[in-house]
This record gives C-alpha cells, sequence and structure tokens, in this order.
C-alpha cells in the first residue's frame, strides 16, 4: 500500500514513519511535510535510507501541490499528523491555527474524494473534550463526551474533527479519528513540557513551571500511540472516533520531580510563573473503546517510559542542541536543495 503521512518530520509523525517501516515493510511511506520550526529533517535521516520511503516538503493548504502528489502517488491511505501544536503559540498567534489544522484538512480530504482513498486517518487530541476538574478522578473522556475546547489551538483541532466527520456523513469518505492523550519520548520538540524541562534541567536553568504546577495531563509513550493510529486506520471502524490514553495520570509539577531526580538536580531549579491564559486542569482519557474493538493496550508503564526518553535526550544532545541553537532549520538546504532529491 502508498500511505502518505502529513507531518512526519515532527514528533508523533516521525515515530509513526519508523514504526510503519518496521512493522509493515511491504508499504511505502511517502512522508509530507511542510519543515515549519517543528518539523526537523534530521529526525529522518535514517528513513532517507529506506527505498520504500520518500519525503516531499509542502504545504497541506496548497491545493495545487496536494493533488499533484496525489496524481503521483496515488496513495491508500492518509493519515494526517501535520498541524500547529503547541498550545502556547496558539495563544500568541491563533491564525495559522485555523489555516493549517482546518483548511489543510479540508484541502487533504477534498483530494481524498476527487482521487479516491481507502482510509482518511485524522490524528486529534483529547484536548477537544476540554479539561476535567481534578476533585473528580472518577471522570474520564469517553467518545461521547461533548466537544468543549478552551485554546485556539484545541478548537482549531476540534473544527478539523467536525469537519472530518462531516465528509463521512455527507460525501460518505471513509475516515477515522483517534484522540489521543499527551505523549512522551524521542525527538519531542523542546517548547514542550517534557523535553523543555530535561534540556533546562541538564544546562541547570530555571524550570518554569505554570500556576502551582497541579494540573494534570494523562502520558503515553509516543510508540504507543503509534500501535493505536496503525490499529485504527488498518482495523478501525469506518466513521469512528477512538480515544487513546494510558491511564497516566500525573500532575505537572511531580512530572518535572521524576526528572530532576533522575538527573540528580536539585528541586530548587523550579520557578513558578505566570500560568497559561485559560489552562486546561486536568485530562483523563477512557480508552475502554479501542481496547474492546481493537484490542489495543498501551504496553509502556510511565515509570519505564521516561526513563527511556531521558536516556535518550542524554544520548541524542546534538538533535535537541541543533534545535535550540537553530542549526537544524539549515538541514533541508545543505542536504536535499542541492541534490535536489525531494
Ligand atoms: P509537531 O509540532 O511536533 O509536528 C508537526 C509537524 O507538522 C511538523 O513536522 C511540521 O513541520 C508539520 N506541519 C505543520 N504545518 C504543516 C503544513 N501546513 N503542511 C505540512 N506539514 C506541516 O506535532 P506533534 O506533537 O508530533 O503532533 C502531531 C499531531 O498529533 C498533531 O495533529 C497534534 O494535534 C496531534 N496530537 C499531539 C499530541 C502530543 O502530545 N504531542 C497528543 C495528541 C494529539
Ligand atoms: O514551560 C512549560 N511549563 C508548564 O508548566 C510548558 C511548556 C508547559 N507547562 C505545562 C502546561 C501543561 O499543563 O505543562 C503541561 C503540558 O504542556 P505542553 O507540553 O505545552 O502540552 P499540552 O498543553 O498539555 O498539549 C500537548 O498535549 C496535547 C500537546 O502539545 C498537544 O499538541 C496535544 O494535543
Amino acid at each position: 500500500m502508498n500511505i502518505i503521512v502529513t507531518g512526519g518530520a515532527g514528533f508523533i509523525g516521525a515515530n509513526f514513519v519508523y514504526y510503519e517501516l518496521e512493522k509493515h515493510p511491504e508499504d511505502r511511506i511517502i512522508c509530507l511535510d511542510k519543515l515549519t520550526y517543528a518539523g526537523n529533517l534530521e529526525t529522518l535521516e535514517k528513513a532517507m535510507k529506506n527505498p520504500n520511503f520518500r519525503f516531499v516538503r509542502g504545504d497541506i493548504a496548497d491545493k495545487e501541490f496536494v493533488e499533484k502528489l496525489f496524481e503521483e502517488e496515488k496513495p491508500d491511505i492518509v493519515v494526517n499528523f501535520a498541524a500547529e501544536s503547541h498550545v502556547d503559540r496558539s495563544i500568541e498567534d491563533p491564525g495559522i491555527f485555523l489555516k493549517t489544522n482546518i483548511l489543510g484538512t479540508q484541502v487533504l480530504m477534498d483530494a481524498c474524494r476527487k482521487y479516491g482513498i481507502k482510509r482518511y486517518h485524522q490524528v486529534s487530541t483529547d484536548e477537544v473534550y476540554g479539561d476535567l476538574p481534578l476533585d473528580r478522578p472518577d471522570l474520564f473522556f469517553t467518545e461521547e463526551t461533548p466537544i468543549h475546547t478552551s485554546s485556539p489551538y484545541s478548537s482549531s483541532k476540534a473544527g478539523a474533527d467536525l469537519l472530518v466527520l462531516a465528509y463521512y456523513r455527507t460525501f460518505g469518505l471513509p475516515v477515522t479519528i483517534t484522540r489521543c492523550s499527551n505523549n512522551y519520548g524521542p525527538y519531542h520538540f523542546p517548547e514542550k513540557l517534557i523535553p523543555l524541562m530535561i534540556s533546562r534541567a541538564l544546562a541547570d536553568e530555571s524550570l518554569p513551571v505554570y500556576g502551582k504546577g497541579e494540573n494534570v495531563r494523562d502520558w503515553l509513550y509516543v510508540k504507543d500511540h503509534c500501535a493505536a493510529i496503525d490499529l485504527v486506520m488498518r482495523k478501525g471502524k469506518v466513521g469512528e472516533v477512538y480515544n487513546v490514553g494510558g491511564h497516566n495520570e500525573k500532575s505537572n509539577l511531580e512530572v518535572v520531580k521524576i526528572i530532576l531526580e533522575k538527573l540528580g538536580k536539585p528541586e530548587s531549579l523550579i520557578t513558578y510563573v505566570t500560568d497559561r491564559p485559560g489552562h486546561d486542569m486536568r485530562y483523563a482519557i477512557d480508552p475502554t473503546k479501542i481496547h474492546n474493538e481493537l484490542g489495543w493496550i498501551p504496553e509502556t508503564k510511565f515509570e519505564d517510559g521516561i526513563e527511556e526518553t531521558i536516556e535518550w535526550y542524554l544520548n541524542n544532545k546534538e538533535w535537541w542542541e541543533n534545535i535550540l541553537s537553530g542549526e537544524y532549520q539549515n538541514y533541508f538546504d545543505k542536504m536535499y536543495k542541492e541534490k535536489d532529491r525531494v
């Protein structure tokens, strides 16, 4: 099968590219990525050596470009990871979130309608459900929980989800959606909580915790998310939404303290800073549906996953130091433009 993976130079998309190349060597992966500040071609260096992998630089919201790629590749499946993904950036500048996350999804699905597709899979987030209170640990997000967003980011993801379901109902497009909790693991961009705290702690810099650090996230190791997407896009029921999460709730302060402890750094590095406006209090996924229908369970315990992740950041300093210095943005020109390989 030919599978277009959009946003494959980002955190989860890249992990998914490697997951697919290993698990389904018979399939061909075409990664379409705009290489925004969050895209890093260095991450895909190993994949580039695989004859079943192709990288193409482009914008999912560019209709002409997307149609040309569909004509060339005739994809069987499209998995859409491409998005602006950072909540804080969406508070600073919402416009690009609406363009990429909503209009980009529309352009991709229109191409799917025009050229035909076996499956369009939308990678979404638990943030579309809004948040849960800290004093109700009995409450979880199910697929029936109403959409109730807080940030421009989550609103743009919810808008896209609604459009995907509309394309199923109105046009019969064979779609599926996964809504996943917070991921962590290799290749996570160091603007997000866990890699930010690891890189700053290693440099003995202050660790900025928003508010009191009591907000709770439901952490899932990225490989478990990749396994869930792989299952849903191949075996999930068309027109359905599947929640993905690991019953791994931790407050931000707990996470930061675990990182400090593992790195042997003092808690005095923690600095409480002004809270994020509209900050969601607690996310918690009920993954019963994907477990019962498709047999998915998370395999990595947080205690193991966080150790592996810290180990990865220690062993791959160059990867994130190039990001912090901005060097990674020259990689495309250096390695690919001159050689006309993409
Ligand atoms: P990321 O920011 O690390 O990567 C996004 C990728 O998309 C980058 O490579 C970027 O260059 C690319 N991109 C952005 N705009 C594009 C455009 N217009 N055209 C083509 N490519 C474009 O994001 P991530 O954390 O890997 O998240 C991937 C997806 O998973 C997103 O849709 C996000 O909403 C969703 N998600 C993320 C998490 C999480 O914890 N990170 C949890 C649930 C869902
Ligand atoms: O410096 C920080 N200090 C801090 O206290 C940062 C960057 C974050 N935080 C807090 C805010 C959140 O409560 O840590 C928590 C996690 O923050 P992020 O890493 O920004 O993730 P979050 O806002 O939870 O969103 C993530 O999970 C859902 C992803 O970025 C989204 O793309 C995904 O949809």
